[in-house]
């Protein structure tokens, strides 16, 4: 994309100051993202994003989720007289096209586009200590907190994104159609994968039963979602919106311990440094459940250690299945990424299942 096609685009967007600089942005798998500077001191810079069409089809639907969850973040915090709304809670920018019925997002005949304020002062982390693990804990849990008398209803994004059983089903249809050829090559991790599926398709049965609710969750709490201020150690605000929608909530506390505990980054193809960090579990279970245990009911605490191996399960799941599929959905810097990070994650969750009954302890004195 040329500067000339980013600044068009730009121009789409009613924004406070005069756009002068474009650069990329972050490291995320999805999305592309860019850093727009004005030349304004006293305006705010901006953060443009290309959505993945392809992985987000219903924008309207994503863009409607994301504006009715940071309207009612942003009315809490005004009834809380907070002083910093501007750095707590994104803002999207509406197109200028649109006055009345506040459009959030341009599309330009090919991909659809978005703009929100850039929060300054901020940072995210790559990697947490047990205090920054403490306040992750505490800021998810309180994200979902507010979010439990959201007005709104939201769809899924992603239907079934955080759905076993479907991942399950992606990932036996990738074996069947093995368009790459390379299914005699991962044997040994299929095999692995089926001898826990049962175990790990629980939260769907619970649901099925009527024992386990749906909430509005984040659905990709990496650290690095989230802002802390510039010295890097308290929590300013919960980015990357776009999965917020109803699930489970093991998917916000199981998919961060999921990157956050585990010794060594999820693409890491030194799989003998793979451990799972019992202080990092430890210091953000305390703050979860410190902001999450008023609303959590009984199955779904019992269940927390549970989450903690689902999710990088889950996730070899689905990097099994796009190295089937010949890559098509995360992005790769080269040929074997996403088996090397399939390998990772069925490490790390053998090292989560030994520590499980430690958790359940932890749980059980915590919640006593
Ligand atoms: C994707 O956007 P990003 O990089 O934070 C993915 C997550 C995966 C993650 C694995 C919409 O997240 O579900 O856990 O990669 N997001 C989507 O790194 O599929
Ligand atoms: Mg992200």
């Amino acid at each position: 994309m040329s500067r000339e096609d980013l600044f068009d685009v730009i121009r789409q967007f009613r924004l406070d100051g005069t756009p002068q600089e474009v650069k990329p942005l972050g490291n995320g798998l999805i999305n592309d993202t860019y850093l727009v500077k004005t030349v304004e001191d006293e305006a705010p810079d901006y953060v443009l994003q290309r959505i993945n069409h392809a992985i987000f089809s219903d924008v309207e639907l994503l863009q409607h989720n994301i504006e009715a969850v940071t309207r009612h973040l942003r009315r809490k915090l005004e009834e809380e007289g907070c002083m910093d709304i501007r750095r707590r809670v994104l803002q999207f920018m509406s197109v200028s096209s649109s006055p009345a019925d506040r459009k959030t997002y341009h599309f330009d005949g090919q991909n659809y586009w978005r703009m929100c304020v850039f929060i300054p002062d901020s940072m995210t982390l790559s990697e947490v200590t047990p205090v920054t693990s403490y306040d992750a804990g505490r800021a998810f849990g309180h994200f979902e907190r507010q979010l439990t008398d959201l007005p709104e209803t939201l769809g899924e994004t992603i239907p079934d994104f955080h759905n076993m059983e479907l991942r399950l089903r992606q990932l036996r249809d990738a074996v069947d159609a093995d368009v790459a050829g390379r299914v005699v090559t991962v044997k040994e991790e299929l095999a692995l994968i089926e001898q826990y599926a049962d175990e790990m398709c629980q939260a769907e049965h619970l649901y099925r039963q009527g024992l386990l609710p749906k909430r509005i969750c984040h659905c990709d709490t990496k650290v690095n979602n989230m802002l802390f201020d510039a010295t890097g150690t308290s929590v300013l605000c919960v980015i990357d919106l776009d999965t917020v929608m109803p699930s489970f909530v093991f998917s916000d506390y199981g998919d961060f311990l999921r990157t956050a505990a585990n010794t060594v980054a999820e693409d890491s193809p030194e799989l003998e440094r793979i451990d799972f960090r019992w202080d990092i579990f430890e210091a953000f279970t305390r703050g979860y459940l410190e902001s999450a245990r008023g609303f959590l009911t009984p199955i779904e605490v019992e269940h927390l250690p549970f989450a903690v191996a689902l999710f990088p399960m889950m996730q070899a799941v689905r990097f099994l299945a796009d190295y089937l599929n010949g890559d098509t959905y995360y992005k790769i810097q080269y040929a074997e990424h996403n088996l090397v990070r399939t390998r990772n994650q069925l490490r790390y969750f053998q090292k989560v299942k030994a520590s499980q009954p430690r958790m359940a302890q932890l749980l059980e004195s915590l919640t006593k």
